[in-house]
């Protein structure tokens, strides 16, 4: 499988050209993170599922982005110096990939937490494509699982070979969720993958393809996700 043809492709983080001590450091985060307060916190609110309203919430807390859904919060996101350090060594490794000069536009730690219940998929939960970047032609994400994705643990999944269709031109574009009508089609079709894996598995996707995933029935996961894109500075 090969990120041009198919629009995704699969490797191991021992695969990729990085400094062992930037690894090391950039777990540690992941750790402290997974087992910070905010975390604990976003849980309970998931939990208690108190209002029935939904809304994201966009904060900036000391130099931290973090983003909710209240009360659906199924997600905390938060970017870290140490993330930022891998993503930046692998640069020339994705733009290989990809046949054009990327650059990092973002990186985050993600836990994506289990709903105490079975909730209907929001965001990127739901099949959608990602509108490019700003100004940009080509957004790659890599995605590295932290902790092991099983089907319950919101494994990533990709429609293969969707990134050839026109993605949608801007952010926040009208059309970037699929209709949900196509919902039975890309569950059945012989190109949807779905991506499980160990710790340590690395996606490696062309994200204006059609995509979803952090959909945790029963397993919480970790993960990071560094952007990609050819936007100039
Ligand atoms: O959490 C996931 O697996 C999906 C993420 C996603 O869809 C995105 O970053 O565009």
């Amino acid at each position: 499988m090969t990120y041009q043809t198919d629009g995704i492709q699969f490797t191991t983080l021992d695969r990729l050209p990085l400094d062992l001590d930037s690894v090391d450091a950039a777990r540690i985060a992941m750790q402290t993170f997974a087992e910070s307060e905010d975390i604990a916190k976003a849980q309970d609110e998931l939990n208690a599922q108190a209002i029935a309203t939904e809304f994201e919430s966009f904060t900036l807390r000391n130099g931290r982005l973090m983003v909710g859904i209240v009360p659906k919060r199924f997600l905390v996101q938060r970017i870290c110096t140490e993330i930022d350090a891998v993503g930046r060594q692998l640069t020339r490794y994705v733009s290989d990939i990809a046949q054009r000069n990327l650059r990092l536009y973002r990186s985050s730690l993600w836990v994506t937490l289990v709903p105490p219940t079975h909730l209907r998929r929001i965001m990127s939960q739901k099949w959608h494509r990602d509108p490019y970047e700003v100004s940009a032609k080509h957004s790659l994400k890599l995605f590295w699982y932290l902790s092991d994705v099983d089907d319950g643990s919101g494994p990533f999944e990709y429609i293969r070979g969707s990134h050839e269709a026109e993605p949608p031109t801007g952010p926040g574009a009208e059309d970037r969720y699929i209709s949900p009508a196509l919902n039975g089609t890309l569950k059945r079709s012989p190109d949807r993958l779905v991506c499980t894996g160990p710790a340590d598995t690395v996606i490696i996707a062309n994200t204006s393809g059609v995509h979803r995933g952090g959909y945790c029935a029963s397993r919480r996961r970790l993960s990071a996700t560094l952007v990609y894109t050819d936007a100039p500075c």
